[in-house]
């Protein structure tokens, strides 16, 4: 069966455990658990056992591994295409002095759950150069080669017998490069040069990337990942078309998905594999390309859209750099005939934002089109505005006279396009996915519009037809049905059915019993069991004895300033300032009791982010052992959050905490998660709050904060000056400057907070603009949780109304707008 197929590209798959997922999706839980009982085991404590895949960061890698379950369960023909990181993403060690990290080692015992395809490797190049072979075919030889061999990861769908493939590339070489003479003279070391240099390509997940080394190292991944699944896709193209393939049709089989920039190199090595080894022309393998793949933006954060220098893709990937040229010169031409030649300026400044190479001299073909001899004449027979009788000789072949008419005197202008001798040259992957693909898709509403109207503005009006939205979802099986029984067994039996694992709107039936006392009541148990779970959990990983009574207020994500971790550590800070200035009884009176739950890891050369790790343990020993507090206030950093500890954290959650600055997460996913579980939101309307907040109701949603279109504005008020801070706010960073919580010197980070000037101080990211509607937002969920009833409603809405965001409902979208691929059932 010769069907069109998918295939998702990622750098990244946050897998977490796969256990109780496969024999959840295979509906073997109980006969397995069964099983293992007869023979002395507990399923619980087997599945303790296993390591979490943590082949990734945080969202975008998880979302990669939720599209996976979802694909798999929907039938969709689809693949996912990865690296397989011999360490994942680094294990968090909370100490005195904050985050530490140390290796992952997550293979170390064996993975029974890959499948070693020795026999399916290809040859990955790296340096060389391009010689043109007697064909007339560019060739790219020499070089560095090394191998990359396939693991196959098996991904069951859940009720299907459908079960997709998940391959992660290893690196190596084979034997011939092993110096046996270096070896046998006694270089050991040199002897495996070559391996090591392979090997090392697959170590870590994003290796740091300030050095020369790092840097290439990233690009060597990333080129891995796409040479590897491009010749393996192509190759299963040439299988299934028989002795000639058509070429043409290869659109029409194959849809490649690119999760951010990381995997943008597909374009390029698509094009030099159809051109150079497959013998097609330029047009006719751009064609294709561009048929062929589609790419997901997933952030909207100026330094998060990846550039790489120029000159080290040409020293790494020499063909690829022409081709990226061609493109760039494909890319002019249509900017020029969107915008013409009569308003140089106007032309120069598109030229600048929208080309694939930044700051590169212009073609000369193109610069010789700019060039107008007839108006330098023109230019040289009259005045210029400025009475000078001296017209301007272009200083270089890259600068251009413009000629405007301006009243009745022609007014000569210089317009250069010289690159900046002091800036370096770049290739902007984003402007290259945009350029090179058929759809690009923003990941929620709001998102998407900020990626057409702000981001990539001026190719949206280029193509407005390539721009899409596809908000993200989650899968329910992992993240309510095997996480959380205890809440699905009520699900099933107040919708009639289990059937909503699978049709996600059944759970909308729930909305009818929100009142029902006795939903009610199961709802609150089960609730109670789940926080059980987590005051276990806490005890043992941390040591803190928390109360299953109080508010669990948690707040789970990367560490990230946008993410505003210290908006949330500022008003628990604030809190516990109020606390102490009362006596016992007012304190009781005023304050639900909480436990503040932090979880999440840093990038390890953030060093902001480390410092808010660092404040937030630090308030965590003050508060946590002062006595006049006891239960009333905890706080606690969840050490190496992963997908696991997540299981176990969203189920039992009361609050969840989504409080980025309007308008920079690009959606968010675990946000998805707490609303299926009946956790109610504090948040901004950013991301998919703003949906999520629609879909379970206003009054079920603690909203606050200023809106995505006020944040420009609010920084040009402060960077004037004019922003005058609540004395809350004032109040709360001297508290912390006094030395409450400990000698740690906190000036650098209160000082982010202040000032006007800068990206990374001035309070960039308007913790200080938030800070009085956040606390008062908490003040109401305070009072909506001290009426158990209501809350509980709340909760049960804030389930009901999550069925949006499973995921299936994201990959039916992508299936049907991008993709073009149908579900296949194969019979028995
Ligand atoms: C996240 N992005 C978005 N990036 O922040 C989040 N890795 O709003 C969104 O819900 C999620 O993607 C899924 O769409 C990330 O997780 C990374 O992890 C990242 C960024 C740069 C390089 C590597």
């Amino acid at each position: 069966m010769n069907v069109k197929q998918a295939y998702y590209l990622s750098m990244e798959f946050l897998q977490g455990r796969a256990l109780l997922n496969a024999i959840g999706n295979l509906e073997l839980s109980g006969a397995y658990a069964e099983a293992l009982r007869k023979l002395g085991h507990d399923l619980e404590d087997v599945a303790r056992q296993e390591q979490d895949a943590a082949l990734g960061n945080g969202g975008l890698g998880r979302l990669a591994s939720c599209f996976l379950d979802s694909l798999a369960t929907l039938n969709y023909p689809a693949w996912g295409y990865g690296l397989r990181y011999k360490y994942g993403l680094f294990k968090q060690l909370i100490t005195k002095d904050g985050q530490e990290e140390v290796a992952e080692s997550w293979l170390e015992m064996g993975n029974p759950w890959e499948i070693p395809r020795k026999d399916v490797a290809y040859p990955i190049k790296f340096y060389g150069e391009v010689v043109t072979g007697p064909d007339g075919r560019k060739q790219w030889v020499g070089g560095e080669n090394i191998s990359a061999v396939a693991y196959d990861v098996p991904i069951p769908g859940y009720k299907t017998k459908t079960t997709i493939n998940l391959r992660l590339w290893s690196t190596m070489v084979g034997p011939e490069y092993f110096d046996l003479k270096a070896f046998n003279s006694g270089d050991h070391a040199k002897a495996y040069e070559a391996l090591k240099r392979a090997e090392k390509i697959c170590y870590i997940l994003y290796p740091g990337d300030e050095s020369h080394e790092g840097k290439t190292l990233r690009l060597k991944q990333q080129y891995t990942l796409c040479s590897a699944s491009l010749q393996d896709i192509i190759s299963r193209f040439e299988r299934r078309s028989g002795d000639a393939p058509n070429w043409n049709e290869f659109p029409k089989k194959v849809a490649v998905q690119m999760n951010d920039t990381h995997p943008t190199l597909c374009i390029p090595e698509l094009l030099r594999i159809l051109m150079d080894v497959k013998g097609l022309s330029w047009k006719e393998a751009w064609g294709i390309t561009q048929r062929t793949v589609a790419y997901t933006n997933h952030t909207v954060l100026p330094e998060a859209l990846e550039k790489w220098s120029l000159n080290l893709l040409q020293e790494l990937l020499p063909r690829h750099i022409e081709i990226i040229k061609m493109i760039d010169i494909e890319l002019i031409d249509t900017i020029i005939d969107e915008y013409g030649i009569e308003d140089l300026e106007l032309l120069k400044e598109k030229l600048n934002q929208m080309r694939v190479l930044e700051n590169v001299e212009l073609p000369a073909s193109v610069l010789e089109l700019l060039v107008q001899p007839d108006e330098i004449a023109i230019a040289d027979s009259v005045e210029e505005e400025e009475k000078s009788d001296e017209v301007t000789e272009p200083t270089s072949e890259n600068d251009a006279l413009e000629v405007k008419v301006k009243k009745d005197a022609v007014v000569v202008k210089k317009v250069s396009f010289d690159p900046d001798p002091n800036s370096a040259k770049m290739v902007r992957m984003a402007n290259l996915c945009v350029v090179g693909g058929h759809a690009v898709n923003g990941v929620a509403e709001i998102h998407s519009e900020i990626v057409k109207n702000e981001v990539f503005n001026d190719f949206y009006k280029l193509w407005p037809g390539k721009f899409q939205n596809k908000t993200n979802g989650v899968t329910p099986r992992r993240w309510i049905s095997f996480c959380n029984p205890e809440l699905s067994k009520i699900i099933t039996k107040w919708t009639g059915t289990d059937d909503w694992v699978l049709n996600t709107e059944k759970i909308d039936q729930l909305r009818k019993f929100a009142d029902n006392e006795e939903l009610q009541s199961e709802w609150r148990k089960a609730k109670r069991i789940n926080k059980e779970k987590i005051v276990s959990f806490l005890k043992e990983k941390t040591g803190y004895l928390v109360s299953p009574d109080a508010m669990f207020d948690v707040q789970v994500k990367r560490i990230h300033e946008y993410k505003r971790q210290l908006l949330n550590i500022l008003g628990i800070v604030y809190r516990y300032k109020k606390m102490k200035e009362m006596n016992a009884d007012e304190r009781k009176a005023k304050f639900v009791p909480r436990v503040c739950i932090f979880g999440g890891k840093a990038f390890a050369t953030y060093i902001q982010a480390k410092r808010i790790v660092k404040f937030i343990t630090d308030v965590a020993a003050t508060v946590n052992n002062d006595p006049d507090i006891g239960d009333l206030l905890k706080v606690v950093f969840v050490p190496d959050y992963n997908v696991t500890v997540a299981e176990v954290l969203i189920p039992g959650s009361d609050l969840s905490q989504h409080i980025s600055t309007a308008g920079m997460e690009a959606s968010g996913t675990s946000n998805m998660k707490f609303a299926m579980n009946g956790c109610i939101q504090i948040g901004t309307l950013d991301g998919a709050n703003v949906e999520i907040r629609e879909e379970v109701g206003e009054e079920n949603f603690f909203l606050f904060g200023a809106k995505a279109h006020e944040i420009s504005g609010l920084r040009k008020e402060r960077s004037e000056g004019k922003f005058v801070p609540d004395p809350r706010f004032e109040e709360v960073k001297k508290y912390v400057r006094s030395g409450v919580f400990g000698p740690y010197n906190y000036d650098e980070l209160m000082g982010s907070l202040e000032g006007n000037e800068g990206y990374g101080r001035a309070d960039y990211f308007l913790v200080g603009k938030d800070f009085p509607a956040y606390i008062e937002c908490q003040e109401k969920v305070d009072e909506a949780y001290r009426d158990q009833k209501k809350w509980t409603k709340m909760s049960i809405l804030n389930t009901a109304g999550s069925h949006k965001f499973s995921s299936d409902r994201t990959i039916h979208q992508y299936a049907s707008d991008i993709w073009m691929i149908d579900p296949l059932v194969l019979p028995n």
